[in-house]
C-alpha cells in the first residue's frame, strides 16, 4: 500500500505546518478551507494520517478535530530543525517517478531517467541536476538527513586529529557544518561540481562561516586537493565498483601520509539480509544512479585495493554508518 504517498501529500499540502501554527486542533473542513483543497479529499487524507499515527483525532460536539503527533511536529513540519520536508518532496516528485519503472530497471540493470523524464541516463548527475530547481531539491533533501544522523556518523570515530578535511561531493554542506561544529579546530573544504558549489556557497553556508571553504571540480576528471581526511558521504553508493576503485585510488594519491578517508554509507548486513531500509536504498540507487549499497566487507575491500589500511567499521544504529581507512 502506498503509505509514503499519504505522508508526502499531507506534507506537500501543508497539513502539518497548519496544525503546528494553529492554536488548537482543527476540523477537516477548517483544514480544507485554509489549504484550499476539497473537503472530501482532505477528510480522507486526514483519516489516513490518523491511521498512520501522523495525526491524532478527537471526537467533540463540533465533530472530529485533528492535531499533529509529536513525530509529525518534529519531522514533518517545514520549520522544525529536524524537518524531513525536503527529502520527502524529493522522493515524492522525483524518486518515485523513477520507481514507477522498477521492473524495467531490474530487467535492464540501469537507471530509468529515459523512461521517467525523457533524458539520457548516461550521466546520472547530469540527469539529476537537469535543472537548477531539481539540483536545489536534491541538495536540500540530502541536507535534511544530517539533522538526524550527521552527529552520529561524525562522532563514530575521533576525527579531531584531522585538521584539514575535504568533503568530496559535499553538496548542500550540512555534513560540513556539522563537522566544524563537532570539531571546531578543523576546516572543511566542500568539493563539488561548479554549479553545486555556486549554490551551496550562496544559499546554504552562512558567509561568516570561515572554517568552510569551497573547491569546484569533477572528482573523476579534475584534480583533488591535498587533505588530511577525505569524507565520502553517500558517494561510493552512486557508482559501480570500477568507478569506486578509480576514485579511491585518486583520493589515496592526494591524501597526506597519516591521513585517512571516512566513508559514510548505509551498510548492508554481510549476508545482505537487511536492514530493509538499506535494501530499499539499494533499489533506489538502481533506478536513479550507477551504484548500489554495499556491505562493510565490500567497502573494506575497495579501500584496501586503493592502498588504505587499518580499516575500521562503526555501525551507528541509525540510517548511516561510518567506515574509516588510513593511509
Ligand atoms: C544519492 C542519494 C539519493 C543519489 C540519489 C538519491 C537519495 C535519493 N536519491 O546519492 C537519498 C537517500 N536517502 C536518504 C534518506 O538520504
Amino acid at each position: 500500500f502506498p503509505y509514503p504517498q499519504v505522508m508526502f501529500t499531507a506534507c506537500e499540502l501543508g497539513v502539518f505546518d497548519l496544525l503546528l501554527e494553529s492554536r488548537g486542533p482543527l476540523s477537516s473542513d477548517a483544514i480544507a478551507a485554509h489549504l484550499g483543497t476539497s473537503t472530501t479529499g482532505m477528510e480522507r487524507l486526514l483519516d489516513a494520517c490518523v491511521g498512520l499515527k501522523l495525526l491524532a483525532v478527537e471526537l467533540t460536539q463540533e465533530g472530529a478535530l485533528y492535531r499533529n503527533t509529536e513525530i509529525s511536529n518534529i519531522y514533518l513540519t517545514k520549520s522544525s530543525p529536524k524537518s524531513q520536508y525536503h527529502i520527502m518532496m524529493y522522493y515524492s516528485n522525483t524518486v518515485y517517478l523513477c520507481w514507477h519503472y522498477l521492473a524495467d530497471a531490474v530487467r535492464e540493470g540501469r537507471n530509468q531517467y529515459e523512461r521517467a523524464f525523457g533524458i539520457s541516463s548516461k550521466d546520472p548527475f547530469g540527469a539529476m541536476y537537469r535543472s537548477e530547481e531539481e539540483m536545489l531539491k536534491f541538495m536540500a533533501g540530502q541536507n535534511s538527513v544530517w539533522s538526524i544522523c550527521g552527529r552520529d556518523v561524525l562522532a563514530a570515530f575521533d576525527l579531531s586529529p584531522f585538521r584539514q578535511i575535504c568533503d568530496l561531493g559535499g553538496g548542500g554542506g550540512a555534513l560540513a557544518q556539522e563537522c566544524v561544529s563537532l570539531y571546531p579546530n578543523s576546516t572543511v573544504t566542500i568539493y563539488d561540481l561548479p554549479k553545486v558549489v555556486q549554490v551551496v556557497k550562496e544559499q546554504f553556508i552562512p558567509p561568516e562561516e570561515h572554517r568552510i571553504t569551497f573547491h569546484e571540480g569533477d572528482f573523476f576528471k579534475d584534480s583533488i586537493p591535498e587533505a588530511e581526511l577525505y569524507i565520502l558521504s553517500k558517494i561510493l553508493h552512486d557508482w559501480d565498483d570500477d568507478k569506486c576503485r578509480q576514485l579511491l585510488a585518486k583520493v589515496h594519491k592526494a591524501c597526506k601520509p597519516g591521513g585517512g578517508v571516512l566513508l559514510v554509507e548505509s551498510l548492508l548486513n554481510e549476508d545482505k539480509s537487511g536492514p530493509l531500509e538499506t535494501q530499499l536504498y539499494s533499489m533506489n540507487m538502481l533506478v536513479q544512479t550507477e551504484g548500489k549499497e554495499r556491505t562493510a566487507a565490500e567497502y573494506s575491500k575497495l579501500l584496501e585495493a586503493a592502498g588504505f589500511g587499518e580499516v575500521q567499521v562503526k555501525r551507528t544504529g541509525k540510517l548511516y554508518d561510518a567506515v574509516l581507512g588510513r593511509k
